[in-house]
């Protein structure tokens, strides 16, 4: 901590013994955490990428032009309550114990909430939580159960009791976060967390943003029809793909009612929860936006028309104009949080981050979801404005990783970070001049069967990515300079007979500072 920090934290602790609230305030800066799930780093403007032009985020975009956009941010575990897990206590999955989204958090351990609410903030979490516990170290809650729901969802109360609200979670959720804002105490600093669960699947837009993306062709990555070869076998072994497991009805939001005599191909198994949760005035606008384009469909697929890629292509459309309208409606619901925070004088000395549990796959590798070690789902977003301190429009290249925001936040608190957290605080990379900075990032993955993705664990430095896959003890080694897309392992190339010896002895050096256990059934 500096010792400014630590003068500043003494005196208003020894203040606050003598003199009423009213009389001092604590100065030290809010902390706003505005994260969403599965919101890939692709569909932020801010990055630049070939999403950018249709897709604008103008209000996410609005801290990196006033902050800072960090380019190398990363999650060690992607999936969701991992994640969210890891950004609480600092520490990686194998040591806060939450390593799969079927875990329960052991919410009697150290977390970066309880130390700010003992070191003096008011603290609140509103919106998606995903750790099967109750939140502990918040003066207010008031969160989703499990995944929550888009359409009229419930939310749990702090006493338990679960509560209905009309309209969309994005929107109710920042509702609530503004509510919290206005009532909270204000002699303290406060740290807020406005979680939400959009971009997640089954990608449920408002309904207001139905047609938002149906007047524009959404590009393609190049590599939207892989083919697998030349890595892992475990990836022609995937259940994510556009083509064959994007559910028709389900994901690609054609219900089976709609179809008449026409028979589409697998996958077809699941229902419409989301489409079931409406207000019959609610499904009538769904109707009449998702109905005339799905008859156009089925009424060129049934003519046979329509090539095997055709169809993937459609489906992409679908997939991309769904994600992207809920991601709209997180973009304008950020401008609603900076706006609060300008009516209400807080911008100067409120720091804001934007973040996302993990990356998502926008069609890459032929993909929906995450999980892999792939830079589309190891990516996270990670955009911060911290008016007087963080220079505007910085792009800082540092590799950062979840493990770095419980002491980022504490620092920016004046608060000590204790030995056993593994992340380190950003905030030296602010100034542009951070000497020492590591070097590489460590990754696991220890989730069994969903989507079919396997165990694997790397190490990815500024240039080159290995990743270890224990069940078919096969390995994978990427030049990311020369191969951004991760199409062609390079591990058996004698050319890279050096990295090749550096990188595997780079991920034993992180495995031993991380104190990691033995690979799964080793
Ligand atoms: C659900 C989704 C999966 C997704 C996981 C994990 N299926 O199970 O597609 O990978 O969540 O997502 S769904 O039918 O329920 O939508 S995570 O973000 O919570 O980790
Ligand atoms: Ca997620």
């Amino acid at each position: 901590m500096h010792l400014h920090n630590r003068f500043v934290l003494f005196v208003a602790i020894i203040l606050s013994h003598f003199i009423t609230a009213s009389a001092f305030a604590d100065e030290r800066p809010n902390i706003v955490f505005i994260f969403s799930d599965d919101h890939a780093v692709n569909a932020i403007s801010a990055y630049g990428s070939r999403l950018a032009d249709v897709a604008p985020t103008p209000s996410i975009d609005q801290l990196a032009k006033e902050g800072a956009v960090f380019f190398n941010s990363f999650c060690g575990n992607s999936i969701c309550g991992p994640s969210r897990a890891t950004i609480l206590t600092g520490k990686h999955s194998h040591k806060n114990g939450f390593m799969r989204n079927g875990n329960k958090f052991d919410a009697s351990q150290w977390t970066v909430a309880k130390a700010l609410q003992a070191g003096g903030y008011n603290t609140a979490i509103i919106g998606k939580w995903h750790l099967s516990s109750d939140p502990v170290g918040f003066d207010f809650w008031e969160v989703l159960p499990g995944q929550g729901s888009y359409y009229n969802p419930v939310f749990i109360q702090m006493d338990g009791q679960r509560q209905r609200f009309e309209g969309y979670a994005t929107d109710l959720t920042t509702d609530k976060a503004l509510a919290w804002l206005d009532s909270r105490d204000k002699a303290k600093p406060f740290f807020l967390m406005c979680q939400h669960k959009a971009p997640h699947r089954t990608f449920a837009p408002p309904l207001r943003f139905l047609d938002a993306f149906d007047d524009v062709e959404i590009p393609e990555p190049e590599n939207l029809f892989d083919s697998y070869a030349n890595r892992s076998g475990t990836l022609a072994m995937n259940e994510m793909e556009i083509d064959r497991h994007f559910d028709w009805a389900y994901d690609a939001k054609v219900r089976k009612d709609e179809r008449g005599d026409v028979v589409l191909p697998k996958p077809d198994r699941y229902g419409t929860p989301e489409y079931n949760r409406m207000t019959p005035e609610q499904k009538k606008t769904w109707d009449d936006h998702f109905g005339p384009h799905n008859q156009q469909f089925l009424r060129e697929f049934a003519s046979g028309d329509m090539s095997h890629e055709d169809v993937v292509r459609w489906k992409y459309q679908r997939y991309m104009r769904n994600y992207l309208g809920t991601v709209k409606a997180v973009d304008e619901n950020v401008g609603r949080v900076l706006d609060y925070l300008d009516e209400n004088e807080l911008s100067e000395n409120t720091v804001v981050i934007y973040s996302s549990d993990q990356g998502f796959f926008l069609g890459e590798h032929g993909w929906y979801d995450k999980r892999w070690m792939f830079e589309e789902s190891f990516k996270m977003p990670f955009l911060i404005r911290w008016p007087g301190v963080i220079k505007p429009g910085s792009k800082p290249m540092e590799l950062i990783q979840n493990i770095d925001y419980a002491p980022t936040f504490l620092e920016i608190a004046g608060l000590d970070t204790p030995d056993e957290v593994q992340g380190e605080s950003i905030v030296p990379i602010f100034d542009g001049a951070v000497k020492g900075w590591r070097r590489s990032l460590y990754y696991t993955y220890y989730e069994l069967g969903e989507h079919a993705v396997p165990q694997h664990f790397g190490v990815r430095t500024d240039r080159h990515k290995l990743i270890y896959f224990p069940k078919t003890d096969e390995w994978n080694l990427f030049d990311l300079k020369r191969d951004p897309a991760e199409m062609k392992s390079v591990f058996d190339s004698p050319v890279y007979r050096r990295v090749r010896e550096s990188m595997v002895a780079e991920f034993k050096r992180l495995r031993k500072q991380y104190d990691a256990p033995p690979f799964p059934g080793q």
